[in-house]
């Protein structure tokens, strides 16, 4: 037994109840008559995981022996959501587990309940990683997610008045079940001090680096199972501990505090997410956090994961490590520094060997997202570092002067060094540099990375760029998340289309067929039911029933303008209340918001207490009831999506155009049936073309209108002044009319609408106004609406995520990596 593979518990209700009580009286140390809701979630929770567990030795094992190149994916998000749901689903043990717990008298809902997802990360980008680690494992790629073990995750958010209070997450307090500490594995990292030469025994000039102090690093693995196929790949999160020194330091020292204050200094480092999210704070301890990861990453797979004797030359042929935008971009001086200073190579092979180990991928379009660092604070934190990307950029701008001879302003341009506004590192040019492969996350994005935001290096290299649209897992977002639909796909094209999602394609002559439209529109109802359930126990919030339900979900942020949206929720009511519509004739409509806003970023903060406060004045007014409802549930996250999004019939998706790089909420609705009302922007555009104009409602200016109107002079005052409907909307909000006749409340709003409105949320508002009309009349014809959804579902298989793996390895990763 002890030699032999590792037997898995029987796979049937009588076994895993045997696994459920031994994991509850032997691991948690209670009776079921004496255990708690918390109790049983645990010990249910680690007996799913024995179930997991020969497959998780089995696939490290034949990675041991068949060992393939590597995709070290680094990310310093990974928003995973909650896990039980998800191994339950991929070792298919949903029907055994319920019956087991039915025994005990406990229900899979209430235990599912229990768990508190794990939000290590802010959104799209973070969501993006756990959608893919989730299809490597699927697609039986050899991959190891590598991040931070936040113990605080992204905040929870409440509303007080209206306005957001952050709240810490502490998802850690009740025990994980899910992760797996290995201490014995644990990595030192250095910080600080200084570099000197020294001539080494072969009479080399060398330099080294006299780091000023360190911390360790602690893993944590978290399975990541492949769907119902026996593979279970591994994210290795990092936690910050004091180093053993201080624990000497606390033994010997009479300064208890003091030392006890310089452990907790170190273990800050993995404390808490920065919850910003497209525009990165430039603080110390974000460096330090992500110089953290990534040296504890690659210190990890060169040293423990690799053979003793590998010789390194090889490393380009077993690992490639893939960038999760710039965060761990100081990756690539500290692979340099690895190969030249701690084995001993010279600079241009340890260059050669770094630019093939390296692929970055951008997901922002905003200038003032690109993560630049203060020379001084590089300097101070990684002196040999900072050393280091001086020698690339010096050697990188040789080229640039050799290829463009002459032109000076170029250079200025591309220097991975800025000298203004303050001397910096500009991390995306570093990456797009060292990296092999530099692609955006859709097809207008890569266009405007290579054309707009990089363009002096797409000139350079164009082989380089390329392009990647992003994609979502059909496991938890279909499969988990709408039950309802996936038995309907299921019937209609057959078992296995969740590792397959082109098979949706199926259903499109299933549009035709009436009875399968109104069991799709059952579906949906079923759904709304669910989400009307959800909110009254979580959010006391009572939905209406019967209403279009337009959901708007994502990020707080400008430049996804849920203001638009809000200007258009009080058009609707303006136009009830001032009697120009007749309150019968409204489509009646749910608009339904959900919305984290950074703690520190002002407007957005400002936006989310006003759409509190309209959605107070409309919910309370006898005159729309019926008509219009406006609902913003406080925390969104991906919990509350994978309710959320099945029941919308409206995704909102309306960021000024040329401005969000893909979006990927938007393909979780499309697949679940959602129609889209969307700007030409992101992925919006891949979607449209294939779902087909007459199934998706577009509006507003295209990415070259936007930059026409930039170039002219766009003067929002002029727009409010022209149109009298859009001013009597404003005018009724700057009144004070939904903050208790109290003008003060909303004039940082209105202000920044009518002088600054960066995101020209007024230029497109009568587009936008008009479509939501024809939506409008469009809802009313239900079958051609069901038609128009159920063509969304069969035409949207493209953004499944293994889709996405699929063209990271045949454009990014290449050969050598085994499907
Ligand atoms: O690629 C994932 C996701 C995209 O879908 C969103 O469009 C994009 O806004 C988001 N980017 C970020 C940027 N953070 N930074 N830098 O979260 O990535």
């Amino acid at each position: 037994l002890a030699r032999g593979p590792v037997v898995p518990p029987t796979r049937s209700s009588e076994g895993f109840l045997r696994e459920f009580l031994r994991e509850l009286q032997y691991g948690q140390g209670v009776t079921l008559a004496r255990s708690s809701p918390n109790d049983q979630y645990l010990a249910m929770a680690r007996a799913v995981r024995h179930y997991l567990m020969a497959d998780w030795l089995e696939t490290a094992r034949r990675r041991r022996e068949h060992p393939a190149k590597m995709v070290g994916y680094l990310s310093a998000e990974y928003l995973l959501g909650r896990q039980l749901d998800n191994a339950l689903l991929a070792t298919d043990m949903v029907d055994i587990v319920q019956e087991a717990l039915a025994e005990c008298g406990i229900s899979l809902d209430t235990m599912r309940a229990q768990e508190v997802e794990p939000g290590l990360g802010n959104g799209g980008l973070g969501r993006l990683a756990a959608c893919f680690i989730d299809s490597l494992a699927t697609l039986d790629v050899s991959c190891v997610g590598y991040g931070i073990r936040y113990e605080y995750g992204i905040f929870r958010q409440t509303f007080v008045d209206g306005r957001q209070v952050e709240v810490p997450d502490t998802w850690l307090s009740f025990g994980n079940p899910w992760e797996f500490p290995h201490p014995e594995r644990e990595v030192e990292v250095n910080f600080g001090g200084h570099t000197e030469q020294y001539t080494d025994e072969d009479g080399r000039e060398r330099t080294r680096w006299i780091p000023g102090w360190n911390v360790l690093g602690v893993p944590y693995h978290y399975m990541v199972p492949g769907y119902q196929n026996g593979v279970v790949n591994t994210l290795r999160l990092w936690s910050a501990r004091a180093t053993h020194a201080f624990d000497l330091q606390i033994f010997n020292s009479g300064d208890y505090a003091e030392a006890v204050r310089a452990q907790t200094f170190a273990e800050n480092i993995t404390k808490v997410l920065y919850p910003e999210d497209s525009t990165p704070q430039g603080r110390e301890l974000r460096l330090q956090q992500q110089y953290f990861f990534v040296a504890c990453s690659l210190k990890d797979y060169i040293d423990q994961t690799l053979p003793p004797d590998f010789d390194l030359k090889r490393l380009p042929d077993q690992i490639i490590f893939q960038l999760n935008d710039t965060h761990p971009v100081i990756a690539v001086p500290e692979l340099m520094r690895l190969l030249i200073d701690d084995k001993g190579m010279e600079w241009d092979e340890a260059w050669e060997i770094t630019q093939k180990c390296f692929a970055y991928t951008c997901h922002t379009l905003l200038p003032e997202a690109l993560e630049v660092w203060p020379v001084e604070l590089v300097g101070r934190l990684l002196p040999r570092h900072l050393e280091i990307i001086y020698g690339i950029n010096e050697r990188f701008l040789e080229q640039v002067r050799e290829a463009f001879p002459g032109d000076e302003l170029r250079v200025r341009r591309m220097s991975i060094v800025q000298d203004h506004p303050f001397r910096a590192v500009r991390m995306a040019h570093l990456a797009t540099v060292a990296g092999a492969k530099v692609n955006g996350v859709a097809e207008l994005h890569s266009q405007l990375l290579r054309d707009k935001l990089l363009p002096d290096f797409a000139q350079m290299y164009p082989d380089k760029f390329t392009n990647v649209t992003n994609g979502v897992t059909p496991r938890r977002f279909v499969r988990q998340a709408n039950p309802a639909l996936s038995e309907l796909i299921s019937e209609a094209v057959g078992p296995g289309w969740e590792r397959d999602l082109s098979r949706l394609s199926g259903l499109e002559s299933f549009a035709e067929d009436p009875e399968f439209r109104e069991q799709f529109r059952q579906a949906k109802q079923a759904n709304k039911e669910r989400l009307r359930a959800l909110l009254l126990v979580r959010d006391g919030v009572e939905l209406p029933e019967g209403h279009l339900l337009d959901v708007m979900v994502k990020r707080l942020h400008e430049y996804k303008r849920q203001s638009l949206k809000l200007l258009h929720v009080v058009t609707l009511y303006e136009s009830i209340r001032s009697g120009e519509v007749a309150a019968e004739d409204v489509t009646p409509r749910t608009v339904i918001f959900g919305a984290k806003a950074a703690p520190g970023y002002h407007m957005a903060k400002e936006t989310i207490a006003l759409i509190n406060a309209v959605a107070k004045t409309i919910n309370a007014d006898p005159a729309v009831k019926g008509r219009l409802a406006v609902a913003f549930p406080a925390n969104y996250n991906v919990t509350l999506a994978e309710t959320l999004i099945p029941a919308a019939d409206l995704s909102e998706q309306i960021s000024l155009a040329g401005m969000e790089a893909s979006g990927t909420g938007n393909m979780k609705f499309a697949l679940n049936g959602a129609l889209t009302v969307g700007t030409d922007d992101g992925a919006n555009v891949e979607i449209r073309q294939l779902v087909g104009d007459d199934n998706f409602f577009l509006f507003g200016m295209s990415e070259p209108e936007v930059a026409a109107l930039h170039a002219s002079g766009y003067v929002p005052s002029q727009v409010y002044a022209d149109n009298p409907r859009l001013k009597r909307v404003i005018d009724l909000i700057a009144s004070g009319a939904f903050t208790d006749g109290d003008p003060g409340r909303v004039s940082a709003f209105v202000d920044d609408l009518l002088y600054n409105d960066r995101f020209m949320a007024l230029a497109d508002y009568q587009s936008y106004i008009d479509v939501q009309e024809r939506i409008d009349a469009a809802y009313a014809d239900t079958e051609a609406w069901t038609r128009s959804a159920i063509l969304n579902v069969a035409r949207a298989g493209f953004f499944s995520s293994d889709r996405s793996m699929h063209d990271y390895l045949d454009r990014i990763w290449g050969a050598g990596i085994r499907l």
